[in-house]
């Protein structure tokens, strides 16, 4: 469900173009996601990258995953792509000569790991190697994008959330990914081939939810009641004075060096 989002009504609105599928570490056509809630399969802590463990399915959205690793909280879920590396069948660690390892804050004593893992892995639904996808797609030669490029994005603070975004700027193989109507608060740099940004219209394809943009930066019909700036915006440092603002509709402000980061909380 995407709201009342219309991609199309955007760009147009924006004046703005979609970044080519070609800029992408992405599939054409997004991957089967046959995972069910409960499968269980190896996974890299993303805590600690040298380290695979078990975790178990706790959602699905779209091509994702929802992953919380077994003798973990809930409070450390993450999200990965059906076909992300970073996920394998259980047994592919081992066939590798590799160990089974706790994750990063694990509940119990570090002694009870060996216990711990033939329980949790006891009767458990292992989920089936068909299901996962051979490889990732391949790394475009190059970073090809664009500044002013659109494109969907992980909310890395929000990592459920996928939303609409604009390149903001290139720095050789990095690209700032700037949330629309956001005003910087979760914007972030990543390498041009990341699994985290898509092109335009991926969410649509895998039924994940796109999220609207924000509201905070979107000059939209002039507000016929305007309200003083809030304390909050003047102490967070993300109020532009008026001469700092563009006209065009849409347009998403550069990140203001030394604000402070907005909340996280939902
Ligand atoms: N409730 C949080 C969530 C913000 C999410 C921002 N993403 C979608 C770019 C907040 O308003 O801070």
């Amino acid at each position: 469900y995407q709201g009342h989002f219309s991609w199309e009504k955007y760009l147009k609105e924006t004046g703005a173009i979609a970044a080519p599928a070609h800029c992408f570490r992405q599939s054409t056509t997004p991957p089967a996601n046959e995972f069910k809630a409960g499968m269980k399969l190896e996974a890299q802590d993303p805590r600690n990258t040298t380290s695979t463990c078990i975790a178990t399915v706790v959602g699905l959205t779209g091509s994702r995953l929802r992953l919380r690793l077994d003798g973990s909280d809930n409070k450390n879920d993450f999200w990965r792509l059906v076909d992300s590396h970073e996920i394998q069948p259980i047994g592919n660690c081992e066939k590798n000569g590799g160990m089974l390892q706790p994750p990063l804050g694990f509940r119990l004593n570090a002694s009870s790991w060996p216990m711990f893992l033939l329980k949790t892995l006891n009767g458990a639904e292992m989920a089936p190697a068909r299901i996962f996808h051979k490889q990732e797609p391949p790394a475009p030669e190059q970073n090809f994008f664009k500044v002013g490029m659109k494109l969907e994005a992980v909310d890395r603070k929000n990592p459920h959330f996928i939303c609409p975004a604009t390149v903001g700027a290139l720095r050789g193989v990095e690209v700032l990914v700037t949330f629309d109507g956001w005003r910087g608060a979760f914007d972030y740099y990543c390498r041009y081939d990341s699994r985290d940004i898509f092109p335009v219209g991926w969410c649509a394809l895998t039924g994940d939810n796109l999220q609207p943009p924000g509201t905070k930066d979107r000059l939209c019909a002039p507000n016929p009641n305007p309200l003083p700036p809030s304390a909050r915006d003047l102490l967070s440092g993300t109020l532009r004075p008026p001469s700092a603002r563009r006209t065009p509709p849409y347009i998403v402000l550069p990140k203001t060096p030394g604000a402070l980061p907005e909340a996280s909380v939902e």
